[in-house]
């Protein structure tokens, strides 16, 4: 893995349906999650991605644009996602890792916008309770955490081209879902239709972890020219991250999470990720969910 690293750190949860999860880099760099990088040899280089000075109190007059369907908060989650795009493609233009420390996870738009201009066949890993590929039609809940993956397939209404102009869409043969057990009806048959593989907690228990992931790298390594893994904490189980916005019980438990990236971790292929929904106001005192998400993301980059 490459060890120059840019940690692009987004305080911004409007894509989510409750708030709290704009602390989560906070909650993430308060749990050492910096330090241990850099004890582990990493070069950190940081930087905070926020709206220019003035436009504070409210993103939607700054990063104005038509509200899309009916998802709540279109038009601010895309211009925070244009921003991000932005820092995603100067990192990888710099040979650095760009890697995104949430916020919720519609945050994984501008990353994959702005990566996408370099990597043109990107993999995508994407380690969640959920599919995230609802479009504006089968979303539930209006919230844009639950639509990133259709964004970045290109099969919804936003494209990431949107976004970012030279961005390129994810090819759904390049994608593997892990740990969803949480997949709405216009998820399963976009799946369907698709081929999208998914590896379903149960899966994943039954094969181990470990083998499971070295399937899910094979379907994002093969054909493709980089690989970004996406870190949605709540394909854990509710047990272990009680921070989080949108639990789901029967997840993972930290141990497979940590098999799965030792996986990751020797086939030095990943590069770029993200880590998302931590939500610290749901937390408990201590912040185990914040100190668990560190310490297995810090785990990625141990020689
Ligand atoms: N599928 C539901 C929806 O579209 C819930 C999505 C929740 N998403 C996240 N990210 N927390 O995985 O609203
Ligand atoms: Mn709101
Ligand atoms: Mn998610
Ligand atoms: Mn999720």
């Amino acid at each position: 893995m490459q060890r120059d690293m840019e940690v692009l750190l987004v305080p911004f949860g409007q894509g989510a349906g409750r708030p709290g999860s704009e602390w989560g880099p906070e909650a993430l760099v308060k749990a050492g999650l910096l330090e241990k990088l850099e004890a582990q040899g990493c070069k950190v280089n940081r930087s905070w991605v926020v709206p220019p000075a003035g436009s504070s109190v409210s993103l939607e007059k700054v990063c104005a644009g038509e509200q899309i369907g009916a998802m709540k908060h279109s038009s601010s989650v895309r211009g925070m996602n244009r921003l991000l795009a932005q820092q995603a493609s100067a990192a990888v233009r710099r040979g650095r890792f760009p890697l995104l420390i949430g916020g919720d996870h519609s945050l994984a738009m501008g990353m994959l916008a702005g990566i996408s201009e370099h990597y043109r066949r990107l993999g995508v890993i994407w380690l969640d309770a959920h599919a995230d590929m609802n479009t504006e039609a089968t979303s539930p809940s209006g919230n844009m955490h639950g639509i990133p993956l259709a964004v970045a397939m290109h099969v919804a209404e936003l494209k990431l081209a949107d976004i970012w102009p030279r961005a390129q869409s994810i090819d759904p043969r390049h994608l593997a879902l892990v740990g969803a057990r949480d997949i709405d009806p216009g998820e399963s048959r976009l799946m369907e239709d698709l081929h999208i593989r998914c590896f379903s907690p149960q899966e994943i228990k039954h094969r181990g972890a470990a083998n499971t992931m070295l399937e899910a790298l094979q379907i994002a390594q093969r054909g493709t020219d980089g690989i970004h893994l996406s870190f949605d904490v709540d394909s854990l189980d509710p047990q272990y991250v009680p921070g989080t916005g949108t639990p789901v019980q029967g997840g993972l438990v930290p141990g497979e999470i940590a098999a799965a990236f030792g996986v990751l971790r020797r086939s030095g292929k990943l590069t770029s990720m993200d880590v998302v929904e931590v939500n610290p106001q749901l937390d408990q005192p201590d912040g185990r969910t914040a100190r668990l998400a560190a310490g297995l993301v810090a785990s990625l980059f141990n020689r």
